[in-house]
């Protein structure tokens, strides 16, 4: 694995300079700016052999959930999860990470700090395959759970709903046998969606009236909350050949009533964000 296109040799270990010391400080770093770091340090390789490892455990879990989601789907009729996404962690991301931790970067601070350097992410179209592939994936035998985070049933203040596993799963090297963290998140489509525009709009700078698009994004994943569930039964209702509603099923007076509930919601939030922006102008 390469870390950018530095010609490695060209430069003295040793020898640091101020401008190159301040690099150890910097809020916004470069990917050439942290491989000097590493090539100052003589850690390039270590660190190499650090995002190797990461990136077989981020295989072995990928893989994991592949092969359930085969079994699952031969045994269900249906795939539990829609697509996999995986990722390695950036350098420069792992850097501003930290930072914002306030932890200085090092090789060390990073593997016991950081749990995401290897991060998975199942997309299923329901929630309750998402709890079904996750206690799959917690029972095997080579899987020990560390952290277990349910953004599903407490979401974040941000609306953020996701389940969060950190699971560390052995690696067998030539000599050696490495337990590494990877983190695996599961979501609905639906919360994808909402999490990735949120996202987006966190490393926007310069929105004007941002808390009105915070605001808007808590009620959006409300909504999303109650339409996954709402897909969740009718899911069941096929399942079990009834179309019949469920007790907790509104008819159709009652959908009306209630979306045209938080319709009234969503513009007296909106209304009190502009008075108060107005209060604060
Ligand atoms: P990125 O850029 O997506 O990688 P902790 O482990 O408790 O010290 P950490 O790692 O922030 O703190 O844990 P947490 O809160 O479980 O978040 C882990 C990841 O979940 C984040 O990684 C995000 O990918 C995602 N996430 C958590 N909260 C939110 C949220 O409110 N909105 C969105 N869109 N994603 C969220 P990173 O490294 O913070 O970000």
């Amino acid at each position: 694995m390469a870390i950018g296109n530095l010609d490695l040799t060209s430069l003295d270990s040793s020898y640091m300079t101020d401008e190159q010391k301040s690099l150890l400080n910097v809020s916004n770093i470069s990917q050439k700016e942290i491989e000097q770091l590493l090539i100052m340090r003589g850690q390039v390789q270590e660190f190499q052999m650090m995002m190797m490892k990461y990136d077989c455990a981020l295989s072995e879990v990928r893989t994991k959930l592949e092969v359930l989601n085969k079994e699952l789907s031969l045994k269900n009729n249906r795939n539990p999860f829609e697509s996999i996404k995986s990722r390695i962690k950036t350098p420069v991301s792992i850097y501003e990470k930290l930072k914002r931790k306030g932890i200085p970067f090092s090789l060390e601070n990073i593997r016991d700090n950081l749990s995401d350097i290897a991060g998975c992410r199942a997309i299923c179209s329901f929630v309750d395959d998402i709890y079904m592939l996750s206690d799959c994936l917690k029972k095997q035998d080579d899987v020990t759970v560390l952290v277990e985070k349910d953004y599903i049933s407490t979401p974040k203040d941000s609306g953020y709903r996701s389940l969060h596993l950190i699971v560390e799963i052995p690696i067998f090297l030539t000599d050696t046998k490495e337990y590494m963290k990877v983190e695996v998140q599961f979501r609905t489509i639906a919360m994808d969606f909402w999490a990735s525009l949120e996202h987006k709009m966190k490393y926007k700078k310069d929105i004007e009236n941002a808390e009105l698009i915070t605001e808007d994004l808590k009620f959006s994943a409300d909504l999303i909350n109650q339409l996954d569930r709402r897909m969740q039964q009718i899911r069941e209702r096929i399942d079990a050949g009834d179309g019949k509603p469920y007790g907790m099923t509104p008819t159709k007076e009652e959908r009306r009533a209630s979306s045209e509930t938080l319709e009234i919601i969503r513009r007296e939030i909106q209304a009190e964000h502009r008075a108060m922006l107005e209060d604060d102008d």
